[in-house]
């Protein structure tokens, strides 16, 4: 297997609105960000995913891009990130950027220009003479009537997204303009957003009869997907030393091996969603009872499915998922159940990811108030929900539970005021909890959830096994225990983790002279597990 700095090193991801706020405005900005690069060296990661910081209307808060080539104010501007790509690189992080071409904002120019049929912006987006009966990922018609041009246009997302039409070969061209732009600035790859939604079946048919996405036949992993992201990567990307992760919705194993096998020359990884499945039925918004077989079964599919093939990605949050520790850990066992996910997640197959504030355990908030919420996508569900007569207290308790808001409040750095995220109100409330949960109060415990993550990445600085081991699951029928081991010719690590809140008794323990070189208990007890027990063992 072909070893590689993106296979071996941590990646965290910031949403730059929520993550340092340097000029008290409220709002998180790039000069924030630098002055952090400190916190993360010590953290110990190695690249940074940075969300969209292009010129934006902020309909969805940066993923509706009106200017590939220029920052939003609000964060800041080209020279700043110029600055942030010079100070992580002489910290020896790397910084991918957000992707996001699948659609541009509607007030782009390309927009503005293809409304009026203006030369070759005419066929830059998706158009019909008649309604086509998609819906939108974010709940309600995915085709929306323009006035001017007296047609529909496609948006898969908000009416303010308008999608791309990548058949056509100048849409590409801007693509690669783009990726050129930001890799001579410096950009070590991308975060590709939606990317293998941008071939569509461009007759446009109709969809079949369907609960949720409807027309989603005609665009998911279409076949030209492969085409068009082996010609971006042919002329641009293969040009330099950077890495893609593709951000693939609904995409099954056997497609994400096709997207990532390194012959191909397509993407070099990708963010899957199965596991994300866990305690909803595929669309979060139907939630189901938490079991961690269904975590273990999804993850564990991926990591045997791709092993030799392609390569994985290994995340539990991100901006657009609510906190992992209230989906799938526990609050009365804070510590130890956000130690032990990190335990069962990081040391399998495939590119570590880290979401803001993951690190020091940070959860969902609790808004009283639908206007607390500020994300597009929460307010749409809410009202689809109420035209379906769905009751107001039903709606909250399922926002509550899944809103993107989740992972976007201010991040935690101290007990000051806004949690010293800034000295002005935030554009977004401040989780209350952090008094309880911020950094400082992590790094100044040696037992906090920070310093373990901090050993679990040293871990896999000092071990490569971790990173290019085979796979292989331990008991893997077991509901409670979810156990697995890496291994080459010479070494052999196990990991073992309670994933309950009840104490475990081992039947036997074959690892007894194996190297104890992680846990997230001071006394271990041969036999038993405590509550979210987390032990990772090493046979050299
Ligand atoms: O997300 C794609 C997407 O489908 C998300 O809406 C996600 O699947 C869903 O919210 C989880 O239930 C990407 C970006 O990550 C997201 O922030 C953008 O809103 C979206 O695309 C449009 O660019
Ligand atoms: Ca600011």
């Amino acid at each position: 297997m072909k070893k590689t700095w993106y296979k071996e090193e941590f990646v965290y991801q910031i949403y730059p609105r929520s993550f340092y706020d340097s000029n008290n405005d409220g709002i998180g900005d790039i000069k924030g960000i630098i002055e952090k690069i400190p916190y993360l060296k010590e953290l110990g990661i190695g690249i940074i995913w940075l969300s969209p910081v292009y010129k934006s209307p902020m309909e969805d808060n940066g993923y509706d891009i009106s200017d590939y080539l220029d920052i939003a104010e609000e964060f800041g501007t080209l020279s700043d990130i110029k600055l942030l790509i010079k100070e992580l690189h002489k910290a020896k992080i790397k910084l991918v950027m957000d992707l996001v071409v699948n659609h541009t904002s509607s007030e782009h120019l390309w927009f503005k220009k293809s409304i009026k049929k203006q030369g070759k912006y005419k066929d830059y987006y998706h158009w019909e003479k008649e309604k086509v009966n998609w819906t939108s990922f974010f709940g309600g018609e995915a085709w929306s009537f323009n006035g001017e041009r007296e047609e529909y246009y496609l948006h898969l997302f908000a009416k303010g997204q308008p999608d791309l039409n990548w058949d056509n070969p100048d849409v590409r061209d801007e693509v690669k303009n783009i990726i050129k732009f930001w890799l001579d600035k410096g950009v070590d790859g991308f975060r590709c957003d939606v990317i293998n939604l941008i071939a569509k079946n461009n007759k446009h048919p109709n969809g079949k009869p369907s609960l949720i996405l409807k027309g989603k036949e005609h665009y998911l992993s279409h076949p030209n997907l492969h085409k068009y992201l082996h010609e971006i990567y042919r002329d641009v990307l293969s040009k330099y030393d950077c890495f893609t992760v593709g951000e693939t919705v609904f995409v099954n194993p056997e497609v994400a091996s096709l997207l990532t096998a390194p012959n191909r020359k397509e993407l070099s990884m990708v963010f899957q969603f199965d596991h994300m499945a866990a305690d909803n039925h595929y669309v979060k918004w139907f939630m189901k009872k938490f079991k961690s077989i269904n975590l273990k079964k999804s993850l564990s599919k991926w990591q045997n499915k791709l092993n030799g093939k392609g390569w994985n990605t290994l995340y539990l949050e991100n901006h657009d998922q609510s906190r992992s520790i209230n989906r799938f850990g526990s609050l009365e066992y804070h510590y130890e159940s956000a130690t032990m996910l990190a335990t069962m997640l990081y040391f399998q197959q495939g590119t570590p990811f880290i979401y803001q504030g993951q690190e020091i355990g940070m959860t969902n908030v609790s808004y009283e108030h639908l206007d607390d919420y500020q994300d597009i996508e929460t307010h749409n569900i809410y009202a689809m929900g109420r035209k379906l007569l769905m009751s107001h207290k039903r709606m909250m308790k399922k926002i509550k539970m899944m809103s993107r808001d989740n992972a976007r409040t201010p991040m935690q750095w101290n007990d000051s005021k806004h949690a010293g995220f800034s000295t002005h109100k935030p554009w977004i409330k401040t989780n209350p909890n952090y008094k309880n949960i911020n950094v400082q109060k992590s790094i100044d415990d040696e037992n906090s959830i920070f310093q373990y993550y901090r050993e679990v990445i040293s871990l896999r600085k000092k071990h490569p096994i971790i990173v290019y081991g085979a796979y292989q699951d331990i008991n893997f029928r077991n509901k409670k225990l979810y156990s697995y081991r890496r291994y080459n010719n010479t070494e052999e690590l196990v990991v073992l983790c309670n994933f309950s809140d009840k104490e475990y008794s081992l039947k036997q323990n074959k690892h007894l002279n194996y190297a104890l070189i992680l846990s997230n208990y001071k006394d271990n007890n041969a036999l038993l597990l405590k509550p979210y027990e987390a032990r990772v063992y090493l046979k050299k």
